[in-house]
Protein backbone atom coordinates (compact mmCIF):
# COMPACT_ATOMS: atom_id res chain seq x y z
CA UNK A 1 0.00 0.00 0.00
CA UNK A 2 1.27 3.32 -0.85
CA UNK A 3 1.51 5.51 2.08
CA UNK A 4 -0.96 9.00 1.66
CA UNK A 5 0.21 12.04 0.72
CA UNK A 6 0.22 13.99 4.49
CA UNK A 7 -0.05 17.87 3.82
CA UNK A 8 0.49 18.39 7.22
CA UNK A 9 3.78 16.18 7.49
CA UNK A 10 5.04 17.52 4.91
CA UNK A 11 4.60 21.47 6.62
CA UNK A 12 5.91 20.34 9.69
CA UNK A 13 9.63 18.51 8.15
CA UNK A 14 12.41 20.39 8.86
CA UNK A 15 12.96 20.38 5.35
CA UNK A 16 9.41 22.13 4.61
CA UNK A 17 10.95 25.82 4.75
CA UNK A 18 9.64 28.54 2.84
CA UNK A 19 8.79 26.48 -0.10
CA UNK A 20 5.81 24.36 1.05
CA UNK A 21 4.38 26.43 3.17
CA UNK A 22 1.47 27.66 2.46
CA UNK A 23 0.56 23.66 1.38
CA UNK A 24 -2.72 23.34 -1.55
CA UNK A 25 -3.36 19.85 -0.72
CA UNK A 26 -5.68 18.39 -3.00
CA UNK A 27 -7.50 14.73 -3.95
CA UNK A 28 -8.18 15.05 -7.73
CA UNK A 29 -7.87 18.49 -9.48
CA UNK A 30 -7.24 19.08 -13.34
CA UNK A 31 -3.93 19.89 -13.31
CA UNK A 32 -1.63 21.55 -9.94
CA UNK A 33 -0.03 24.12 -12.56
CA UNK A 34 -3.44 25.42 -13.53
CA UNK A 35 -4.34 25.70 -9.65
CA UNK A 36 -0.98 27.24 -8.92
CA UNK A 37 -1.95 30.14 -11.67
CA UNK A 38 -4.97 30.32 -10.05
CA UNK A 39 -3.48 30.95 -6.18
CA UNK A 40 -0.89 33.38 -7.81
CA UNK A 41 -3.06 35.78 -9.61
CA UNK A 42 -5.18 35.58 -5.86
CA UNK A 43 -1.83 36.96 -4.43
CA UNK A 44 -0.47 33.96 -3.42
CA UNK A 45 2.86 34.27 -1.77
CA UNK A 46 6.39 33.09 -3.29
CA UNK A 47 7.16 29.57 -1.62
CA UNK A 48 2.89 28.59 -2.45
CA UNK A 49 2.95 24.85 -2.79
CA UNK A 50 -0.06 22.81 -4.79
CA UNK A 51 0.41 18.90 -4.62
CA UNK A 52 -2.60 16.87 -5.53
CA UNK A 53 -2.85 12.85 -5.60
CA UNK A 54 -4.17 12.41 -9.13
CA UNK A 55 -4.77 15.06 -12.05
CA UNK A 56 -7.13 14.36 -14.65
CA UNK A 57 -5.68 17.02 -17.04
CA UNK A 58 -1.99 16.94 -16.12
CA UNK A 59 -0.38 19.28 -18.81
CA UNK A 60 3.18 18.83 -20.55
CA UNK A 61 4.63 21.37 -22.91
CA UNK A 62 3.21 21.95 -26.54
CA UNK A 63 -0.64 20.79 -25.04
CA UNK A 64 1.01 17.15 -23.89
CA UNK A 65 -0.48 15.60 -21.61
CA UNK A 66 1.05 13.88 -18.28
CA UNK A 67 -0.52 10.71 -17.26
CA UNK A 68 -1.44 11.29 -13.62
CA UNK A 69 -3.20 8.39 -11.71
CA UNK A 70 -4.34 8.57 -8.19
CA UNK A 71 -2.60 7.33 -5.54
CA UNK A 72 0.99 6.75 -6.65
CA UNK A 73 2.92 9.71 -8.28
CA UNK A 74 4.08 12.95 -7.19
CA UNK A 75 1.99 16.07 -9.13
CA UNK A 76 3.50 19.95 -7.35
CA UNK A 77 3.67 22.94 -8.46
CA UNK A 78 5.45 25.87 -7.08
CA UNK A 79 4.37 29.47 -7.06
CA UNK A 80 7.40 32.26 -7.47
CA UNK A 81 7.93 35.57 -7.70
CA UNK A 82 11.85 36.35 -9.14
CA UNK A 83 12.17 40.05 -9.91
CA UNK A 84 14.16 38.96 -12.86
CA UNK A 85 13.62 39.79 -16.69
CA UNK A 86 11.10 37.62 -18.49
CA UNK A 87 13.59 35.87 -20.59
CA UNK A 88 15.46 34.48 -17.25
CA UNK A 89 12.54 32.32 -16.55
CA UNK A 90 13.39 29.20 -18.88
CA UNK A 91 16.41 28.77 -16.41
CA UNK A 92 13.68 28.04 -13.76
CA UNK A 93 12.91 24.80 -15.39
CA UNK A 94 16.90 23.69 -15.53
CA UNK A 95 16.80 24.95 -11.87
CA UNK A 96 14.23 22.49 -10.94
CA UNK A 97 16.11 20.01 -13.27
CA UNK A 98 18.97 20.15 -11.02
CA UNK A 99 16.90 20.14 -7.69
CA UNK A 100 14.86 16.80 -8.63
CA UNK A 101 17.90 15.00 -9.57
CA UNK A 102 19.59 15.77 -6.31
CA UNK A 103 16.49 15.03 -4.25
CA UNK A 104 16.14 11.18 -6.47
CA UNK A 105 20.08 10.74 -6.38
CA UNK A 106 19.34 9.99 -2.51
CA UNK A 107 17.31 6.94 -3.78
CA UNK A 108 19.02 6.20 -6.61
CA UNK A 109 22.94 7.45 -6.39
CA UNK A 110 24.60 7.42 -9.27
CA UNK A 111 22.10 6.64 -11.79
CA UNK A 112 19.99 10.33 -12.02
CA UNK A 113 20.36 12.42 -15.20
CA UNK A 114 18.90 15.71 -16.32
CA UNK A 115 18.37 15.95 -20.46
CA UNK A 116 17.61 19.49 -21.31
CA UNK A 117 15.57 21.42 -20.92
CA UNK A 118 12.83 19.67 -18.88
CA UNK A 119 13.22 15.92 -18.52
CA UNK A 120 15.30 13.84 -15.68
CA UNK A 121 15.82 10.55 -15.81
CA UNK A 122 17.17 7.30 -14.23
CA UNK A 123 19.30 5.23 -16.43
CA UNK A 124 18.03 6.85 -19.65
CA UNK A 125 14.30 6.94 -19.07
CA UNK A 126 12.31 9.85 -18.01
CA UNK A 127 11.10 9.30 -14.45
CA UNK A 128 10.40 13.01 -14.09
CA UNK A 129 8.99 16.21 -16.38
CA UNK A 130 8.71 19.93 -15.55
CA UNK A 131 6.59 22.38 -16.90
CA UNK A 132 6.72 25.83 -16.06
CA UNK A 133 4.68 28.63 -17.12
CA UNK A 134 5.20 32.49 -16.68
CA UNK A 135 2.57 35.07 -16.41
CA UNK A 136 3.75 38.74 -16.87
CA UNK A 137 2.19 42.10 -15.55
CA UNK A 138 3.28 45.73 -17.18
CA UNK A 139 6.13 43.87 -18.90
CA UNK A 140 7.70 42.07 -15.90
CA UNK A 141 6.98 38.59 -13.81
CA UNK A 142 4.22 38.57 -12.04
CA UNK A 143 4.32 34.89 -11.25
CA UNK A 144 6.13 31.60 -12.46
CA UNK A 145 4.66 28.47 -11.99
CA UNK A 146 7.50 25.28 -11.72
CA UNK A 147 5.11 22.13 -12.41
CA UNK A 148 6.99 18.96 -11.35
CA UNK A 149 5.47 15.66 -12.28
CA UNK A 150 7.35 12.36 -11.17
CA UNK A 151 6.58 8.77 -11.46
CA UNK A 152 6.75 7.13 -7.63
CA UNK A 153 5.39 4.00 -7.38
CA UNK A 154 3.65 3.13 -10.59
CA UNK A 155 4.71 -0.34 -11.71
CA UNK A 156 5.76 -0.51 -15.49
CA UNK A 157 2.60 -1.73 -16.89
CA UNK A 158 0.90 0.68 -16.07
CA UNK A 159 2.66 3.33 -17.86
CA UNK A 160 0.85 4.43 -20.75
CA UNK A 161 1.95 2.25 -23.37
CA UNK A 162 2.47 5.34 -25.86
CA UNK A 163 5.76 6.02 -24.07
CA UNK A 164 6.30 3.10 -21.88
CA UNK A 165 9.48 1.78 -23.44
CA UNK A 166 11.23 5.51 -22.40
CA UNK A 167 9.69 5.85 -18.90
CA UNK A 168 10.43 4.57 -15.61
CA UNK A 169 9.48 5.00 -11.99
CA UNK A 170 10.89 5.33 -8.68
CA UNK A 171 9.33 1.83 -7.73
CA UNK A 172 10.95 0.09 -10.96
CA UNK A 173 14.34 1.82 -10.11
CA UNK A 174 14.63 0.70 -6.51
CA UNK A 175 12.33 -2.00 -6.07
CA UNK A 176 10.40 -0.80 -3.17
CA UNK A 177 7.64 1.95 -2.22
CA UNK A 178 8.72 5.38 -1.93
CA UNK A 179 6.50 7.91 0.77
CA UNK A 180 5.56 10.71 -1.28
CA UNK A 181 5.41 12.90 1.47
CA UNK A 182 9.58 12.18 2.29
CA UNK A 183 9.98 12.84 -1.29
CA UNK A 184 8.17 16.43 -2.03
CA UNK A 185 10.18 17.02 1.34
CA UNK A 186 13.39 16.31 0.12
CA UNK A 187 12.74 18.16 -3.92
CA UNK A 188 11.29 21.27 -1.69
CA UNK A 189 14.29 21.15 0.36
CA UNK A 190 16.45 20.96 -2.93
CA UNK A 191 14.85 23.57 -4.80
CA UNK A 192 14.38 25.95 -2.43
CA UNK A 193 18.54 26.26 -2.02
CA UNK A 194 18.82 26.05 -6.03
CA UNK A 195 16.41 28.89 -6.22
CA UNK A 196 18.01 30.86 -3.30
CA UNK A 197 21.71 30.26 -5.25
CA UNK A 198 20.09 31.54 -8.88
CA UNK A 199 18.45 34.43 -7.22
CA UNK A 200 21.50 35.77 -5.76
CA UNK A 201 24.54 34.30 -7.88
CA UNK A 202 22.66 33.77 -11.12
CA UNK A 203 22.34 30.76 -13.58
CA UNK A 204 25.84 30.04 -13.95
CA UNK A 205 26.37 29.08 -10.26
CA UNK A 206 23.08 26.76 -11.10
CA UNK A 207 24.93 25.52 -14.13
CA UNK A 208 27.65 24.44 -12.65
CA UNK A 209 25.28 21.54 -10.54
CA UNK A 210 23.09 21.02 -13.48
CA UNK A 211 26.37 19.91 -15.86
CA UNK A 212 27.18 16.90 -13.92
CA UNK A 213 23.87 15.32 -14.87
CA UNK A 214 23.30 16.07 -18.47
CA UNK A 215 23.07 12.91 -20.43
CA UNK A 216 23.08 14.82 -23.63
CA UNK A 217 27.05 15.97 -23.26
CA UNK A 218 29.21 14.96 -25.84
CA UNK A 219 26.18 12.89 -27.35
CA UNK A 220 25.11 13.41 -30.84
CA UNK A 221 21.44 14.59 -30.74
CA UNK A 222 18.46 16.09 -32.32
CA UNK A 223 16.15 18.87 -31.53
CA UNK A 224 12.98 19.60 -33.09
CA UNK A 225 11.50 22.84 -32.42
CA UNK A 226 8.29 23.30 -34.28
CA UNK A 227 8.83 23.33 -37.94
CA UNK A 228 12.88 23.31 -37.40
CA UNK A 229 14.99 20.44 -36.62
CA UNK A 230 18.73 20.90 -35.96
CA UNK A 231 21.58 18.11 -35.72
CA UNK A 232 24.96 18.49 -33.79
CA UNK A 233 26.44 17.11 -30.78
CA UNK A 234 25.80 18.99 -27.21
CA UNK A 235 28.68 20.80 -25.82
CA UNK A 236 27.19 21.99 -22.73
CA UNK A 237 25.00 24.83 -21.56
CA UNK A 238 25.49 28.60 -22.04
CA UNK A 239 25.93 31.16 -19.24
CA UNK A 240 21.93 31.68 -19.61
CA UNK A 241 20.79 28.06 -20.20
CA UNK A 242 20.75 27.95 -24.41
CA UNK A 243 21.85 24.25 -24.99
CA UNK A 244 24.98 24.91 -27.26
CA UNK A 245 25.08 22.31 -30.03
CA UNK A 246 28.33 21.99 -32.66
CA UNK A 247 26.99 21.33 -36.13
CA UNK A 248 30.23 20.83 -37.43
CA UNK A 249 33.96 21.22 -35.55
CA UNK A 250 33.81 24.80 -34.40
CA UNK A 251 30.42 25.83 -35.37
CA UNK A 252 28.79 26.29 -32.65
CA UNK A 253 24.61 27.06 -32.23
CA UNK A 254 22.73 28.18 -29.15
CA UNK A 255 19.58 26.26 -29.24
CA UNK A 256 17.07 28.09 -26.89
CA UNK A 257 13.89 25.78 -26.75
CA UNK A 258 13.07 21.90 -28.07
CA UNK A 259 12.62 18.48 -27.30
CA UNK A 260 16.06 16.40 -27.63
CA UNK A 261 16.30 13.12 -28.87
CA UNK A 262 19.98 11.32 -28.82
CA UNK A 263 20.87 9.82 -32.12
CA UNK A 264 22.38 6.34 -32.34
CA UNK A 265 26.17 6.36 -32.35
CA UNK A 266 27.01 5.21 -36.11
C1 LIG B 1 6.71 17.42 -19.54
O1 LIG B 1 6.26 17.81 -20.77
O2 LIG B 1 7.48 16.52 -19.32
C2 LIG B 1 6.14 18.26 -18.38
C3 LIG B 1 5.33 17.45 -17.44
C4 LIG B 1 4.93 18.26 -16.22
C5 LIG B 1 3.95 17.52 -15.36
C6 LIG B 1 3.68 18.25 -14.09
S1 LIG B 1 2.71 17.33 -12.98
C7 LIG B 1 2.47 18.69 -11.97
C8 LIG B 1 2.25 19.88 -12.90
N1 LIG B 1 0.86 20.00 -13.28
C9 LIG B 1 0.69 19.79 -14.60
O3 LIG B 1 -0.41 19.83 -15.19
N2 LIG B 1 1.87 19.55 -15.18
C10 LIG B 1 2.96 19.59 -14.23
P1 LIG B 1 6.85 17.26 -22.14
O4 LIG B 1 8.35 17.43 -22.18
O5 LIG B 1 6.08 17.93 -23.19
O6 LIG B 1 6.57 15.72 -22.09
C11 LIG B 1 5.28 15.21 -22.26
C12 LIG B 1 5.45 13.82 -22.83
O7 LIG B 1 5.98 12.93 -21.83
C13 LIG B 1 4.12 13.19 -23.25
O8 LIG B 1 3.78 13.56 -24.57
C14 LIG B 1 4.42 11.70 -23.13
O9 LIG B 1 5.14 11.23 -24.24
C15 LIG B 1 5.39 11.66 -21.94
N3 LIG B 1 4.69 11.37 -20.67
C16 LIG B 1 3.43 11.69 -20.29
N4 LIG B 1 3.18 11.30 -19.04
C17 LIG B 1 4.31 10.70 -18.60
C18 LIG B 1 4.68 10.10 -17.38
N5 LIG B 1 3.85 10.02 -16.33
N6 LIG B 1 5.93 9.57 -17.29
C19 LIG B 1 6.80 9.64 -18.31
N7 LIG B 1 6.51 10.20 -19.50
C20 LIG B 1 5.27 10.75 -19.64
Amino acid sequence: MTPPLNGETLCSLPAGGRFGCPLHRFGSVESTNLEALKLAARGAPEGTVVIADEQTAGRGRLNRSWQSPPGCNLYLSLVLRPAVEPAAAPQLTLTAGAAVAKALSRWCPGTVGVKWPNDVMIRDRKVCGILTEMRLSGGGISSVIVGIGVNVNIPRNELDPAFRAGATSLLEETGRATDRTVLAAALLEELETLYDLWIRDGFPAVRTHWLPYSVLTGKRIRVAFQDEVEEGTAVGLDEDGALLLEESPGARKRILAGDATILKES
